[in-house]
């Protein structure tokens, strides 16, 4: 066990237990062109001090639409290790080091690595709708999600002392959920919303709300442009990596 060396570090001091025992999923690290190239845990994986020695993983974000298109946002739970209690998009996290996330199956056998990832992707976005939002899957099918693009981008939790950050190649993925049952773990989720596009702007000007920093950049970028043209995403499907 490493919990002498982590109490040492004072890595989890204060922290919620059971968001302490998730550090130990592992997580795909990548290189720069989202090759894997290993498997981390999801402690090591969000330690600053790896990150800004380039360590990088594999990441997802779902945002999901409802029949009236509106976006559901979730704020963070306070018990979350990282960047706890901000506003964000439908649900992020990461596909774990095992086949079916990293998309490798007999049906996939042909496909090319992006289409294996997203693939694995995918499946990831489904255990943690129902995971942190209680979501089922018949409510998150797997026809539904929309892959779009990949983002990387690294952040710290908080301010720039902070012990924890991100550093990820996030999968876009667009789910259109007419009306999603939803039952949120307040170990994940501590409130949840749909807004429209007006709404959110609004929430934006709110200086009493915080928002995840990936979230904040998808903002400003892509997802207008997206939310304008839900029917019509294929325009905005590519095999990019944008650097931010
Ligand atoms: C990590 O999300 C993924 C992104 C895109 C920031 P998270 O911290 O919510 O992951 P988890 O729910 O697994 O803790
Ligand atoms: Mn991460």
């Amino acid at each position: 066990s490493s919990s002498s060396n982590d109490e040492t570090q004072g890595l989890f001091e204060g922290h919620d237990q059971e968001q302490i025992k998730l550090m130990e999923e592992l997580c795909i690290v990548l290189d720069y062109n989202d090759t894997p190239i290993g498997a981390g845990t999801k402690k090591l994986c969000h330690i600053m001090d790896n990150i800004n020695q380039g360590l990088l993983h594999r990441a997802f974000s779902v945002f999901l639409f409802n029949e009236k298109n509106e976006l559901l946002l979730q704020q963070r739970a306070d018990e979350k290790i990282t960047f706890p209690a901000m506003w964000t998009n439908t649900c992020c996290s990461h596909p774990l080091c095992i086949k079916s996330e990293m998309g490798i199956s007999k049906e996939n056998e042909n496909a090319s690595a992006l289409e294996q990832a997203i693939d694995g992707a995918k499946i990831a976005a489904q255990r943690k709708l129902d995971h942190e939002l209680g979501i089922p899957l018949r409510d998150c099918e797997y026809a539904n999600f929309q892959y779009l693009t990949r983002i990387h981008y690294k952040s710290a939790s908080g301010d720039e002392s902070s012990k924890w950050g991100e550093h990820e190649i996030d999968y876009i993925l667009i789910l259109k959920s007419e009306n999603p049952s939803v039952n949120a773990n307040p170990n994940e989720v501590k409130d949840y919303k749909y807004v429209n596009q007006e709404q959110l702007k609004q929430m934006f000007k709110d200086e009493s709300l915080v928002f995840t920093p990936w979230f904040k950049l998808i903002c400003e970028t892509f997802l207008f442009n997206w939310w304008n043209n839900l029917d019509n995403l294929n325009s905005f499907q590519d095999d990019k990596i944008h650097r931010m």
